[in-house]
């Protein structure tokens, strides 16, 4: 006998951001972003690659919808450049920046394709970077600003918003490893960043709640199951300050309970900006959902570092695979903030095979297999899973790794734009939530 798991109106998605696929980065008179600007600094990028052309979705945005529409995908997760709404990051908009979302949001919703917008996804203006950015105070006001403004313009037609996606990438990435846009190392500016994104994040969601706009917002987290080195006490304090740290206490402990998690004190007491509890109360404020990214790697004790650990494995692409884990994970968060609804992410990896016009991609298909039954599981054993969003639909510029890594299901062939869907995008279109009975 079959069971129905998932309800109908479960979202099988796909995902994208701006700066990844659109191109055209200062067309009708958009501002520079900091990934623009910084994938034009040689050596920051393989092969100097940068976000000029990548899949030309600014001018493609009809044909993509068509395509996301001819595979029957429910909901589309994107983002919106920032810098295109406001070309100095604040003042005057750009008409033809907001024309464009526009435009995209009603081919969406012609083609029955749910629109589920992210605010920010990495690409700040440039000009804003050149006040600051994330580790200056005043981010939180022009970020409520900006959000304000879509919220005015966009909410009669979208109904999910997520206000920043992954916010830890962006501070430690961006602020202290200096891998990432804007390339800066400082644990100060990184801890800054990261108060500065929750005040700007929960300005947003209170402005949401303020215009009275009727929809959902929540945000986009990445998590990774640190596993212990060893069974010593230092490597499993270790592993609880890394959880603390890097995954959704960090952010969702003050937005649901006003303080930062028990363990990093000494963290946010040592490199957080003084007088930070003071904000505290501000932050504080619920939203309706998370988005959930997961990765794994191991972490080791080691006081020589700024932070009291190093992540010694970071395997790329190898996501955390055990049911245990992923439920022990989804269930805390649903739990310990008393979440109704939370979405996933599903990454991926480059592992194409091309013939003629074909791309076979075993490997992703067998991934997205072992996900999707996961996540299956997952809502069978009660965990409140509404919806799932492939990363991504089609190649696309993939940050510091340029295009050389392939994580969509649509194969695009950067030389003539054309898109080939690969089999796990055959596979994946095939999925239906009232298809998926166990
Ligand atoms: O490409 C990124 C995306 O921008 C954020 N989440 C992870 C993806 C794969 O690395």
């Amino acid at each position: 006998m079959t069971e129905k798991i998932l309800s109908d109106d479960f979202l099988w998605g796909v995902a994208t951001s701006a700066y990844q696929i659109e191109g055209s980065p200062l067309s009708d008179g958009a501002g520079p972003s900091i990934w623009h600007r910084f994938s034009h600094t040689p050596g920051t990028t393989y092969h100097g690659d940068t976000g000029d052309i990548a899949c030309d979705h600014y001018n493609r945005y009809k044909a993509d919808v068509q395509l996301m529409k001819s595979l029957g995908f429910k909901a589309y997760r994107f983002s919106i450049s920032w810098s295109r709404i406001f070309p100095n990051g604040k003042g005057k908009v750009n008409k033809k920046g907001i024309d464009f979302y526009d435009k995209l949001i009603d081919e969406l919703l012609k083609a029955n394709v749910i629109p589920f917008v992210t605010l920010y996804h990495w690409d700040l203006p440039a000009a804003l970077q050149d006040l600051g950015g994330w580790a200056n105070r005043d981010i939180a006001y022009w970020f409520e600003d900006y959000a304000s403004y879509l919220f005015q313009r966009l909410g009669d037609r979208v109904k999910y918003w997520s206000t920043i996606n992954e916010p830890w990438v962006i501070a430690f990435m961006g602020y202290m490893y200096g891998a990432h846009a804007p390339g800066i190392k400082d644990i100060f500016a990184a801890f800054s960043a990261i108060h500065n994104e929750l005040r700007a994040h929960s300005k947003a969601v209170k402005a949401f709640r303020e215009e009275n706009i009727d929809g959902k917002i929540g945000i986009t987290l990445s998590n990774t199951f640190h596993k212990p080195a060893s069974n010593s006490q230092e490597d499993l304090s270790a592993a609880i300050i890394a959880h603390e740290f890097s995954n959704y206490p960090l952010f969702l402990d003050p937005i649901f309970k006003g303080f930062y998690p028990e363990h990093i004190k000494v963290l946010t007491n040592s490199y957080m900006p003084k007088g930070y509890e003071k904000d505290l109360d501000d932050i504080n404020e619920p939203i309706d959902f998370v988005i959930n990214y997961y990765s794994k790697d191991i972490v080791m004790s080691d006081k020589n570092e700024p932070l009291g650990f190093k992540n010694i494995v970071k395997p790329y692409n190898d996501e955390l695979q055990t049911y245990s884990n992923f439920y022990t994970f989804l269930k805390r968060i649903q739990d310990v903030y008393d979440l109704k609804e939370m979405y996933f992410t599903i990454g991926g990896f480059d592992d194409d095979k091309i013939e003629a016009d074909r791309i076979h991609d075993e490997k992703r298909i067998d991934y997205l297999k072992l996900q999707t039954d996961l996540i299956v599981r997952a809502v069978r054993d009660g965990i409140k899973l509404k919806g799932c969003f492939v990363w991504s639909l089609m190649d696309n510029f993939e940050w510091t790794y340029g295009y050389s890594k392939r994580f969509g299901i649509v194969y695009v062939d950067y030389k003539t734009q054309k898109r080939i869907i690969k089999d796990s995008g055959k596979w994946y279109s095939s999925l239906r939530g009232d298809s998926i009975e166990k």
